[in-house]
């Protein structure tokens, strides 16, 4: 078993992912814990470019569903085994921006792709590997997507539509209440308040683990 411990972060865009895994990486730091952390798509040299390759619009091709699915699988697979592994090996603690539950609501949720390949998908990269916490910052698309949009442009997959995100949000819904180390914030409160309630959840896992 590993000796370090898996958290992800999920969550629509502008939830408050990254100011989020600051908080929990100072408070991780305090308890004198190593920590390491991830996002994805991306995280080793080859996947970032995938989480290039992904975002970007491609105006003359279509993206196939088949292709943005297999692309983020192949980016989890070079993740996992270069970073996530080895720093839990080593005693780390991972903080991930986002993992498999994003393929799930984003792939599965919204763009329609069947639980059943899904699930063939993750057991051929990932086999029984899975956070030991996940923190889901729920948060409705309209309010994320205008968060997002203050930021700049939207890339390709933000430009996908209202109801993709509505599907999307709708699936983690009722994929993190059926998971047993799972934790709900909502993050449609100040940024401070939806820190505080992540570092009351961290601590609760923290100490359950003790
Ligand atoms: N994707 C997928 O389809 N399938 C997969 O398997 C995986 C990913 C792994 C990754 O892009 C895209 O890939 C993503 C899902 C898809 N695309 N979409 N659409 P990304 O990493 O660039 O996207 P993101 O993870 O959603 O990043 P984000 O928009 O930066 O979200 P965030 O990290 O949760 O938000 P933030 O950067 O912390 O905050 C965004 C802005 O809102 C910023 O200006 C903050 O100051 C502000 N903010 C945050 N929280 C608050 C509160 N509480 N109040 C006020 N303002 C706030």
């Amino acid at each position: 078993m590993a000796l370090g411990a898996f958290i992800v972060i999920e969550g629509l865009e502008g939830a408050g992912k990254s100011s989020v895994m600051g908080a929990l990486k100072s408070r991780l730091e305090e308890h004198a814990i190593r920590v390491v952390t991830t996002r994805e798509p991306g995280g080793t040299p080859m996947a970032e470019a995938i989480r290039d390759c992904v975002k970007q619009a491609w105006p003359d091709e279509t993206v196939t569903q088949q292709t943005e699915l297999l692309l983020m699988y192949a980016a989890r697979s070079q993740l996992v085994e270069n970073v996530i592994k080895p720093a839990l090996d080593d005693g780390a603690w991972v903080l991930g921006d986002r993992h498999d539950l994003s393929s799930v609501a984003y792939q599965g949720g919204g763009r329609g792709v069947s639980l059943a390949t899904l699930s063939t998908l993750r057991q051929m990269t990932l086999g029984t590997f899975a956070p030991d916490f996940t923190l889901y910052l729920d948060i409705a698309p309209e309010l994320g997507l205008s968060r997002a949009r203050g930021r700049g442009e939207l890339d390709r997959i933000e430009q996908a539509g209202l109801a993709f995100f509505e599907r999307a949000r709708e699936t983690y819904l009722q994929q993190i209440e059926a998971l047993p180390n799972a934790v709900t914030v909502d993050a449609s409160q100040a940024i401070e308040k939806v820190q505080a309630d992540a570092l009351i959840a961290l601590q609760q896992f923290i100490d359950n683990r003790a």
